[in-house]
């Protein structure tokens, strides 16, 4: 058995991942519970993955009927942003400045897979993802040693902080569970007093039931008030009353994880793929944004970046409200075009309240 989780653990280091733990592929049912009361308060908000009538989130036997582990990992991808440039850039979260993450832990994952099949044969049956199914992977890793939940409520490692990627492994090798890490925010709150929305609580639902104990501190995040949920996820317009707390972050928020103790000590990933010259880096210039004509210029451009996912639309959405916050005064001539010649209502009615906020609408 210990030479299974030792060889487990070697391929991982292998791969470049940088931390790996072990839990069972069991049910969790205390934090699906958790998790349903989360979303019975709307906190899920339209995230239909997140808002299925009978949820697999914490049954990965769901997901792989043999499951009987789940080997999770995990893949730093912290880089240092640089200065910030000025008020006419927009800023990405960090998980975001390189290549898309999706497509190369997947062919990480694979490659984990196959050195497994090539031991044990056909016998092994395994499926591996990141961030691609709806499972509780903050749950199961932190279950499998991984680090401690903390009330920005994302999974904290020492010595890693909390600016990594989640991956697992389902599959049926019996392999023994990793104990859970001790960790704690003790009495700090500096990531619920720095949300600039306020999306972050405690204690709204109490802690996850019996096994938990003891341990007073149930995070909690409301998607809907969450920059990063409303500059990637949201398709919609964004309210106006949250558009001035965007600040300027054109896609993800940070401000939860650079505030945190744990992360100030981090070292920088080693993974070519997710430094910031691999992809289009810690700041957007906003014109550049703002006058992206079509959906195939937007795919040229961000093709292999995760900023993918918010379309054209959605990262032009961003860029207006950024540059009405910054008042980017070289942005005013975009402003004024998409505002009379946008042809979609959600673009066009941003960039008018962009303008707004320079006073300018008549021009
Ligand atoms: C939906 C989602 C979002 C949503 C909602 C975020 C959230 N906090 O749930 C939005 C769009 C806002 C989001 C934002 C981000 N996300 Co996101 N997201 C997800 C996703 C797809 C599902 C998360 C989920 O199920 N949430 C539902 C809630 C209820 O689940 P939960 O937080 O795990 O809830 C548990 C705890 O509250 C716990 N609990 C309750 N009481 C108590 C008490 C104690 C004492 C303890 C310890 C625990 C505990 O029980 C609950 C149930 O298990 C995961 C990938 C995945 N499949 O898991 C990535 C994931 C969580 N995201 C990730 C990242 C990187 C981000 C961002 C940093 C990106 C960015 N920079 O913009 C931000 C961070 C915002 C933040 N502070 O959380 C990483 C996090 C890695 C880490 N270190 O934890 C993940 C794991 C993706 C990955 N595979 O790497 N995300
Ligand atoms: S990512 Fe930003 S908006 Fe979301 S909880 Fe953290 S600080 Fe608040
Ligand atoms: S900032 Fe403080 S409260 Fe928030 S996650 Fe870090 S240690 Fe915990």
């Amino acid at each position: 058995m210990q030479n299974l989780k030792q060889l487990i653990k070697r391929i991982a280091f292998d791969l470049g991942f940088h931390a790996v733990g072990i839990t069972s592929a069991n049910d969790i049912p205390t934090s699906e519970k958790h998790f349903l009361e989360w979303r019975d308060l709307g906190y899920a908000a339209d995230m239909n993955y997140l808002l299925r009538e009978d949820p697999i989130n914490a049954k990965p036997t769901k997901i792989l009927s043999e499951g009987r582990s789940i080997i999770t990992l995990l893949v730093n991808y912290y880089t240092k942003p640089p200065e910030n440039p000025g008020r006419d850039f927009g800023r990405v979260a960090a998980y975001a400045v390189g290549l898309d993450y999706h497509t190369i832990l997947k062919s990480k994952i694979n490659l984990f897979q196959a050195k497994l099949r090539k031991e044990f044969g056909d016998h092994f049956i395994s499926k591996g993802f990141s961030d691609s199914v709806p499972l509780l992977e903050k749950s199961f890793s932190r279950n499998a040693g991984l680090g401690f939940m903390g009330k920005n409520t994302l999974i904290i490692n020492k010595p890693f902080g909390s600016y990594f990627f989640i991956c697992e492994i389902i599959s049926n090798l019996d392999i023994e569970s990793d104990a859970e890490k001790e960790g704690t925010c003790g009495k700090c709150t500096r990531c619920i007093d720095i949300c600039p929305t306020e999306a972050l609580t405690v204690g709204a639902i109490p802690a996850e039931g019996e096994a938990r104990q003891g341990r007073h501190e149930s995070p909690l995040l409301d998607s809907r008030l969450c920059i990063s949920y409303l500059t990637i996820e949201n398709r919609g317009s964004i309210e106006n009353d949250l558009r001035g707390k965007i600040g300027n972050w054109i896609f993800g928020c940070d401000l939860c994880q650079e505030i945190c103790p744990y992360n100030k000590k981090i070292v920088e990933t080693d993974w070519e793929e997710f430094k910031p010259q691999s992809g289009m880096g810690h700041y957007l210039r906003l014109k550049d944004i703002l006058s992206i004509e079509s959906d195939k210029e937007f795919k040229s451009k961000f093709g292999n970046t995760a900023i993918m996912r918010t379309k054209r639309k959605g990262l032009i959405r961003n860029a207006c409200i950024v540059a009405g916050n910054n008042h980017s005064e070289e942005c005013l001539p975009e402003l004024i075009n998409l505002s009379k010649n946008e042809n979609d209502p959600i673009i066009k009615e941003h960039a008018l309240w962009a303008l707004e906020r320079f006073n300018v609408l008549k021009v």
